[in-house]
């Protein structure tokens, strides 16, 4: 299926992972990590009142961010359902919010003029039937303890709860643009070493035409352990466009503000603002989408640190979005520390490091007959350099015939 055009227009989204975890508040893996049991993480159920959520708000600053989708956690592993299912008591319904969390969610993002996407996680350590593997909390319980878990759950019956779940995402919440299955990375049959299951497990086969059927349009990602329509690099950037069997893929690298996908109140490892703009830059110079994480807190809001750098983005977006909406790879060769995103017959060059007064661009000798160096020193990190291929011939100052050379401040303005 050819991936409906708006996703490599679009470029840039915001995934958001939120849920009980961000109660402890010390990432969405922490009933694993820290071993918490099903009765202590049952506080959490207990006390989920995020009397601060505000979807709208939510949207309101991806969309000055410059983010144009938004991709929200429905379930994640814990098991906890952020919507009004039948099919467990399991949801935020059930907890003092009262909420269907995921409806006000997709009303909002869509008032924004955004699209809505959603996060479903196949794995679920809350479900009695769900078999205890390789991640789950309890792996490191004794082989007896193990088996004496696993008696008598049954997978097919957890496939049917899991594709259930899948029907009233896709049949209850109008049209919903992405869905983000999480997680079985490898397409075999030899099961994923992780968590030990496959496409058998989770009925891979069947619930890709359930969704497809459901919603025709979707977008469907990589990780039902069979192909989507999309590849999605986890926390890293492909150092070229990205192909599977030699062909080009669409790609889409889902990245975090600070190495947690649930709220982490220390925020050990914030990624400066001018780091995460090179991330979405080289990603769309090798065809990629950036879709970048927030962790809401337990009361529900964005914290300072993400508002923070929401709105660095967005400034920088504000001046060189042109460069990044419907932009793509250039076939022109970029010089070193540097990125060239093409949309249509305009190429911007992006300067990952100040060159020392000047940038020659060989590749582009003769072939450039008008180059615009934009800047305002007060507002961005780094330059952009918008040279026209096609457009009134203006020159820069006279460049003799067969070079290109732009000749730039000698030193990096304080950024
Ligand atoms: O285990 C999850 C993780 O918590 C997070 O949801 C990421 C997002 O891509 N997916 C899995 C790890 O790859």
């Amino acid at each position: 299926m050819a991936i409906p055009a708006w996703f490599t227009e679009d470029r840039f989204g915001m995934f958001i992972h939120w849920g009980l975890y961000a109660l402890p508040a010390r990432h969405e893996w922490v009933k694993n990590r820290e071993r918490i049991t099903d009765e202590d993480y049952d506080r959490y159920f207990r006390h989920f009142e995020p009397d601060l959520f505000d979807p709208r708000e939510w949207a309101r600053s991806a969309k000055r961010a410059g983010m144009k989708y938004m991709v929200l956690t429905t379930k994640h592993h814990d098991g906890f359902c952020l919507w009004d299912s039948k099919l467990t008591d399991y949801t935020s319904m059930n907890t003092p919010i009262g909420k269907d969390l995921v409806a006000e969610f997709v009303e909002a993002v869509r008032a924004e003029g955004l699209r809505a996407g959603f996060y479903h996680s196949l794995i679920d350590w809350h479900h009695p039937d769900f078999v205890v593997d390789g991640l789950h909390p309890r792996r490191d319980d004794p082989p007896e303890e193990i088996k004496r878990l696993n008696e008598g759950r049954d997978m097919a019956r957890y496939r049917a709860y899991l594709h259930g779940q899948v029907e009233e995402l896709l049949t209850g919440y109008g049209t919903i643009d992405y869905l983000f299955y999480d997680f079985s990375y490898k397409d075999d049959d030899h099961h994923d070493v992780w968590n030990g299951k496959g496409k058998e497990e989770w009925g891979s086969e069947e619930l890709l035409a359930l969704t497809r059927g459901l919603q025709p349009e979707i977008i469907v990602n990589d990780r039902l352990a069979i192909p989507g329509d999309l590849v999605t690099p986890e926390q890293y950037q492909p150092d070229r466009p990205m192909e599977v069997d030699g062909q080009p893929v669409v790609w889409e690298a889902c990245q975090t503000l600070n190495g947690s996908w649930g709220y982490d109140r220390d925020n050990l490892n914030v990624k400066p603002v001018d780091l995460l703009v090179r991330m979405l830059v080289d990603g769309v110079s090798k065809n990629g989408n950036m879709l970048l994480n927030v962790g809401p807190t337990g009361r529900g809001d964005f914290d300072a640190t993400a508002l923070a750098t929401l709105e660095g983005i967005g400034a920088w977006m504000s001046r060189h979005q042109r460069s990044i909406y419907g932009a793509g790879p250039s076939p022109h060769r970029a010089p070193v520390d540097t990125r060239y995103t093409q949309r249509g017959n305009r190429l911007y060059l992006h300067l990952f490091t100040w060159p020392f007064g000047h940038v020659h661009l060989p590749d582009l000798a003769g072939k450039v007959e008008y180059a615009q160096f934009l800047h305002d020193a007060s507002e961005i990190k780094y330059r952009e350099i918008d040279p026209s291929i096609k457009a009134q011939n203006t020159g820069l100052g006279g460049q003799p015939p067969g070079t290109l050379t732009l000749s730039l401040p000698v030193v990096r303005p304080d950024v």
